[in-house]
């Protein structure tokens, strides 16, 4: 229904592996959205655009090495220089289309495998309404998405479209760990919430998966999970 000038945009959140079609998704959903008369923008993280994000991208081509902590310090730190500007758009009516989020961000960490102190990422996420993990710590006050799609597809599957294009994660066996955190991530924020049109309340749209391709040539499922955070 377009936005009048009181209704702020929404953050729509897309997520998945490497290869998982997000690129694809995210291209079709904003002409889709613009043609609701909304004022629609693609987002992308890592931002390599900032200094924050040019350390990030030089680890990602394996030029330089960081610490696991880091890394994953300079993920979210990415995060927070986008926030105000992220909150300024959203409030100016602009709808945001973002291609990874603190979803990435935990899953990919996780997967690594990192310390206890770090990797109780498990346990707190079964419980975490209570408790926050180190992980996800930095991720708190950063502004929660109003829809978060994850595109699930096989590891496997991903591999095989077009290759990888030889950055530091883009390894199967790697993959498959964060699948792995991706769905520990779904099956436990899942629980306690229910997704009745996240959006509606931004735009006054009950559904914006429609915009997206449900069964686009490969053999994802589109699961729709609520923000963490
Ligand atoms: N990635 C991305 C992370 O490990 N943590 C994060 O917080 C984010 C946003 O960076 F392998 C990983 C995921 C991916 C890599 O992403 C670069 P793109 O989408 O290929 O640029």
């Amino acid at each position: 229904n377009g936005h009048n000038g009181n209704s702020r945009g929404a953050l729509i959140v897309l997520e998945g592996l490497d290869r998982s079609g997000k690129t694809s998704q995210s291209s079709r959903l904003l002409p889709y959205l613009e043609g609701l008369g909304l004022s629609v923008e693609l987002w992308r993280f890592p931002d390599r655009n900032t200094y924050v994000g040019e350390m990030i991208s030089s680890y990602l081509a394996n030029k330089s090495q960081l610490d696991d902590r880091t890394i994953h310090l300079l993920f979210s730190a990415n995060r927070w220089e986008k926030r105000s500007l992220m909150e300024t758009k959203l409030r100016s009516g602009t709808t945001l289309i973002v291609d990874r989020y603190s979803y990435s961000g935990v899953a990919f960490s996780s997967a690594k495998g990192l310390d206890i102190e770090w990797c109780k990422v498990k346990t707190c996420l079964s419980c975490y309404k209570h408790e926050i993990s180190f992980v996800q710590a930095p991720e708190m006050g950063l502004l929660a998405p109003d829809l978060v799609v994850y595109l699930d597809i096989p590891p496997e599957k991903a591999a095989e479209r077009g290759g990888y294009g030889g950055e530091r994660y883009e390894q199967l066996e790697f993959q498959r760990k964060v699948a792995e955190h991706y769905k520990i991530l779904h099956d436990t924020t899942w629980k306690g919430h229910c997704v009745d049109a996240p959006l509606e309340h931004a735009t006054g749209r009950p559904d914006t998966v429609d915009g997206l391709i449900p069964s686009h040539p490969a053999c994802y499922t589109i699961k729709v999970f609520p923000p963490f955070f």
